[in-house]
């Protein structure tokens, strides 16, 4: 059902020893720059994907870019990479959107995860090896959800009619460790990112949903748990864990997935395996409009799909995007994607131009950048920089012109 073109990545030769060997990112939960290759020759990254009732914003497909950087990055060092995200395809945002709208809840998660799936595939975006959905996994969560009992870490709510399954966090270990917020900051932001501080009968207002009992017109799966729904954390904790195994090397999102659901995904992998759930936790920065964060549930959004249908070259809004650096937060404006068309018009000028500057010290300087915490616009500028000195001084370098749209391609994923 969720098949994803796969996405062509030229090779290039190799980099010289003026370039880093490692790709070294901000992890939110030591607060360092760390160097996230593994020791081995294969890399495991686990992002956290949509919830499909709405259509994939530039929100998104920000974040989903800088982890394909990650990936590129990566290759680019001469690792295998395996890739798993999820798609939470049962949950209340989708199920109230499917009341509201009279879909059937089953077809506005397909239907959505279907278009973000091309909008992904527009913008080169390099699939998963595994795109895993909530409903397909519930197995492996009903059995993580056994471990955690079997550590003594879950309890059920003294309900007569809806039992619901929690996670004891305050006791768990390590817990904070990855947003380091306090408990004054946890409560506040709890509430905000899908949290249910408020729900009568739970030992601590910070427990987590594990398994959400069966209400009537709501889908339910029969478990050993009772009928019911996985919660929303430990369906990542469980797809990650299949798929990757412990102690993978990043585990990704936006950063208003720090808390909770990093924090409780990171608490739930160390109780159920005893390591930590990910080596590195790296959030991209929020993408706002008319002045706050882009979201579906605000309604203040710009869809990848909606400008390509207004005729936007999907090229354009990639480098749009990789102008932001990952990390920071900034607000979506349309004249940035009309200066990305203007950039790519001169970068594909150059194309035809027929001679150039060695693209040598500009590829070495664009693998720098990229190594160093991801920093795509230094990258976009070195390229500006060699096709403004290229166009300005000639060259006689006839290699250099393919050399340098296969590093535009590999490195940045823009085709030129
Ligand atoms: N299904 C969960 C994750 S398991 C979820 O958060 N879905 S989502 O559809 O709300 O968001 C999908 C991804 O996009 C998440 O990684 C989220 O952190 C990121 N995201 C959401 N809104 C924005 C935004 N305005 N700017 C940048 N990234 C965003
Ligand atoms: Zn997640």
């Amino acid at each position: 059902m969720y098949a994803w073109a796969p996405v062509d990545v030229p090779a290039l030769p190799p980099a010289g020893d003026d370039v880093p060997d490692r790709l070294r990112l901000l992890d939110t939960a030591t607060g360092e720059s760390v160097a996230v290759d593994p020791d081995a020759k294969q890399a495991r990254m686990y992002v956290c994907g949509i919830t499909p009732y709405d259509a994939t914003h530039l929100g998104h497909a920000n974040t989903y870019l800088a982890f394909d950087l990650v990936g590129r990055v990566w290759r680019d060092l001469g690792l295998k990479v395996t890739y798993t995200q999820n798609v939470t395809d049962v949950d209340d945002p989708l199920l109230e959107r499917a009341q509201e709208t009279g879909q059937e809840w089953e077809e506005l998660a397909e239907d959505q995860t279907e278009l973000f799936r091309r909008d992904m595939e527009d913008l080169r975006v390099i699939p998963p090896d595994h795109y895993v959905g909530a409903v397909e996994s519930i197995p492996s969560v009903v059995d993580l959800i056994e471990q955690l009992d079997d550590a003594g870490a879950v309890y059920q709510i003294d309900d007569d009619e809806h039992p619901d399954w929690y996670f004891r966090t305050a006791t768990a270990p390590g817990f904070g460790d990855v947003s380091h917020l306090d408990r004054e900051q946890m409560l506040s932001v709890f509430a905000d990112n899908g949290g249910d501080p408020e729900r009568p009968g739970k030992q601590d207002p910070l427990d987590a949903l594990l398994w959400r009992f069966a209400r009537a017109g709501e889908p339910s799966w029969g478990s050993v748990l009772g009928a019911g729904r996985p919660g929303w954390h430990i369906e990542c904790t469980a797809i990650a864990l299949e798929h990757l195994g412990k102690a993978f090397d990043v585990q990704g999102g936006g950063s208003d997935l720090k808390f909770p659901h990093h924090e409780m995904c990171a608490a739930q992998a160390i109780l159920a395996t005893g390591a930590p759930l990910a080596r590195a936790f790296v959030h991209s920065g929020m993408v706002a409009l008319d002045g706050e964060k882009m979201s579906k549930s605000k309604g203040n959004l710009e869809l990848v799909s909606r400008l390509r249908h207004q005729g936007a070259d999907p090229m354009a809004i990639r480098l749009a995007l990789l102008d932001h650096h990952y990390r920071s937060d900034w607000e979506w404006t349309p004249d940035q994607l009309e200066r990305a068309n203007e950039r790519l018009e001169r970068w594909r000028g150059m194309l035809n131009n027929g001679s150039a500057m060695s693209a040598t010290s500009t590829i070495a300087e664009m693998r720098r950048a990229l190594r160093d915490d991801l920093d795509a616009p230094a990258a976009l500028r070195a390229v500006d920089g060699w096709v403004g000195g290229s166009l300005a001084v000639g060259g006689d370098d006839p290699a250099a012109i393919e050399e340098m749209a296969r590093a535009i391609d590999a490195l940045l994923g823009i085709r030129l």
